[in-house]
């Protein structure tokens, strides 16, 4: 079991990977009752920042910043009736955005659309808000954080020594940056348990490119679990002369922050974690009572099950909100898919919508969408969008049904156009539709789903277990469910009419990037394959039939047989070296073994040997899998040339992109004859070249941005190397944190 770390490894790593624990904080903020300390941030925080004149070197590093304590952690976060709520903002002075930040356990309310009730929710959140407050800074900038976890102390004996557990650790990731990765810089290998504070010292390059970036917890295992609860925030790199932010149409442009987040929890508004008896799908039937087969991301039966658990699609927090504009007038708007798994298909009524940044870099040519036209954001991934209003009127911004509507993964909206099914599971959010309940037990998508769904409440393959109509909660009562498509936001145009002009092409060039044509120029130092695989428990499922299945599954069950806490995993989910090829042997069930290095992750060794600072590489990523995955790498971006092994007629600069599951995506999983042989099909991709800059040297990871998938070990590490044929400057062997 390669991916397990013994406990005096891990603590031993503690030191390796400079994991800072301000321990002295803790004692001072640890031991308080999130609601005992609600100073308002503003007033200590505007005189910190005043305080702390002069460049980032002034600052005192050994000193924890002051107490801007657990706000509104226990309290609710109230938010206006109405009107469009933006994150408080937290923006840098001198060169420095010194603040503290707080990871407890928060109290909302939040609409569920369906019903119209208002449920309260407590959930992990950043100081009590969905999402987190706004950091803004500019190129140049150091970013201190004295993050203090307040979430309560990880159970024991909880899934002790079994993979997932300790849920209320947590890291900090800053998405999208361009910074080291070492130290208590942008480390996702850090780890940060409940009542310690830790320092996190972000120094952003002075070119570095501006845009819409992002922050979110990163600790392996519990990465679904705290974004469930709404633990993110918007990162901002503010820009400012030849960059977009001083375009005249942009800078006159009202600039709002859009954070598309699921919540999900219990009927009780807490998030369950992954019972110690629970199997990693959980276990039948799926809407038992039974609190121990409750997981909030594990036991996918929850979903949507009514009376079992609930789902609330939010921006900024708050179900539908309203954004108001004057005909004419030209809004900028920041969007972020921040849910920790499902594929967003935007559209807005009526208007087009102009994407002018992806994953917050500048495009050249401004991708101008016709009015009702889709676009696709895979989990992480973010579009900046320029709106003009038209007439006076109530418009909607849409999530259509991604199964049902199709879209390209590139706004180009040429390239694979499909159905860009992504999420956990085909019940969702409907799961009593149409049709009615049956009375077999049934696998809906075996990528996204479980075992344990009711045939009729998704679409799925039938199996034979029996379950009780009268137990079936879809009988009893109408759900009131949320169904595709819904309102992520209103739109009400009205007042005086404006006249506002978007931007017009060429759009700036971004900084600190090689050129795109340097880029395409260069003959690439490596060229890489990487491929997402995965392989479902063979009994009782499609996957019991071998043209259902990769040929290497049987090896893999073999070979982890026991890692889901003693049980067998059901799913593995995988990120493979696809130029290590295995070694062929003559048994038909299991003709490749022997790979090289394993698809599940492993903390302690990089997946690939010569990445070195300064290089460039073309990589190209296949998904051998039925469905999308959307592609994140941490600390450098890449500019994606092919889909599909198609060119594009305009590269792109992503950090995160869905790659195409197969072609074409099969929509209906019955009868399971129709489902292709995956051995067989054409299988999507994306091909880049990417740019290794040498203030990334160290070592980060590669992942699927569906957080389940990365939880369960879709993920890889990475070594840039200082120089050629130089080691990497992280240890080699059991010595990362992030273990299973
Ligand atoms: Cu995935």
């Amino acid at each position: 079991m390669p991916i397990m770390v013994p406990v005096s490894a891990r603590s031993f790593a503690a030191t390796l990977f400079g994991a800072a624990t301000l321990s002295t904080a803790s004692a001072v903020f640890g031991g308080l009752a999130a609601q005992e300390v609600a100073a308002p941030a503003s007033a200590p925080h505007a005189q910190l920042l005043h305080t702390m004149a002069g460049s980032p070197e002034a600052v005192d590093d050994a000193t924890p910043a002051a107490a801007e304590p657990a706000r509104r952690c226990g309290e609710f976060d109230d938010k206006p009736a109405s009107g469009f709520p933006q994150p408080e903002v937290r923006e840098s002075a001198k060169g420095v955005l010194r603040t503290s930040l707080v990871a407890c356990i928060g109290k909302n309310k939040v609409l569920d659309a369906p019903s119209g009730e208002m449920r309260v929710i407590k959930t992990t959140t950043y100081e009590g808000a969905i999402p987190g407050p706004t950091f803004v800074v500019k190129p140049g900038d150091r970013l201190l954080i004295d993050l203090t976890n307040n979430l309560p102390p990880n159970p024991t004996g909880l899934r002790d020594g079994m993979f997932p557990h300790e849920q209320n650790s947590t890291n900090f990731h800053s998405h999208g940056l361009t910074v080291s990765p070492l130290g208590n810089s942008d480390n996702a290998y850090r780890l940060m348990p409940p009542g310690s504070t830790n320092r996190v010292k972000i120094d952003i390059p002075a070119d570095h490119p501006t845009g819409t970036y992002w922050y979110h917890p990163h600790k392996h295992g519990s990465t679904t679990f705290q974004f469930l609860g709404g633990m993110s925030g918007f990162l901002i790199i503010k820009g400012g002369k030849g960059t977009l932010d001083a375009v005249p149409e942009v800078a006159a442009a009202k600039d709002l922050v859009m954070g598309f987040q699921v919540i999900r929890t219990a009927i009780d508004g807490t998030q369950p974690f992954v019972h110690q008896d629970a199997e990693q799908f959980g276990t039948f039937p799926f809407f038992t009572t039974d609190v121990k087969q409750q997981g909030v991301w594990s036991t996918y039966g929850l979903d949507g099950a009514p009376g079992r658990s609930f789902f609330y699609f939010t921006t900024n927090g708050v179900t539908n909100p309203t954004v108001r504009m004057r005909p004419g007038e030209v809004q900028r708007w920041r969007m972020l898919n921040a849910s920790a798994s499902e594929n967003l298909m935007i559209d807005l009524e009526g208007h087009g919508l102009n994407i002018v940044a992806m994953d917050g870099i500048t495009v050249s040519k401004m991708y101008q969408l016709k009015p009702g036209e889709p676009f696709v954001m895979g989990p992480g991934q973010r579009m900046d969008v320029m709106v003009k209003a038209g007439d006076p009127g109530t418009y909607r911004l849409l999530s259509e049904d991604p199964s049902a509507v199709s879209a390209s993964v590139s706004p180009s909206g040429k390239i694979g156009v499909a159905p860009r099914n992504s999420r956990h599971s085909f019940d969702f959010p409907s799961p009593c539709a149409a049709p009615a309940p049956v009375r077999t037990v049934g696998i809906v998508d075996l990528e996204n789903a479980g075992p344990n769904h009711v045939a009729g409440h998704g679409r799925g393959q039938i199996l034979n277990a029996s379950v009780p109509a009268a137990d079936d909660p879809c009988a009893k009562k109408k759900p009131s469910i949320l169904a595709f498509p819904f309102p992520l936001a209103t739109i009400v145009v009205d007042g005086k009419p404006m006249n506002m002009k978007l931007p017009s092409d060429p759009l700036p060039v971004p900084e600190g990037l090689p050129t795109v044509a340097k880029m395409l120029k260069k003959t690439p130092d490596v060229r890489r394959n990487v491929a997402f695989e995965l392989c479902g428990m063979q009994e009782g499922t499609i996957m019991a039939r071998a043209r259902n299945r990769l040929p290497s599954c049987g090896w893999y069950f073999e070979k982890y047989a026991d890692i889901w806490g003693g049980k067998p995993f059901v799913m593995l989910q995988m990120m493979r070296d696809a130029d290590d090829t295995g070694v062929a042997n003559d048994d038909k069930e299991m003709p490749l073994i022997d790979f090289k290095k394993d698809g599940l992750f492993n903390p302690n060794e990089p997946l690939f040997d010569g990445m070195v600072a300064g290089n460039y590489e073309e990589w190209t990523v296949t998904n051998r899998t039925y469905s999308d995955h959307p592609f994140h790498i941490h600390q450098n971006p890449f500019l994606v040339t092919h889909i599909n092994g198609r060119p594009l007629d305009q590269p792109e600069w992503h950090d995160t992109l869905i790659v195409p599951g197969t072609i074409r995506q099969p929509t209906n999983f019955l009868p399971p004859p129709a489902q292709p042989n995956i051995n067989k099909i054409r299988h999507g991709s994306i091909t880049f070249r990417i740019y290794f800059n040498p203030i990334t040297v160290g070592c980060f990871v590669m992942h699927c941005h569906i957080l389940s998938h990365e939880d369960l070990g879709m993920m890889q590490r990475l070594d840039v190397l200082p120089g050629k044929d130089q080691p990497s400057v992280c240890p080699i062997g059991p010595s990362a944190q992030m273990e299973h």
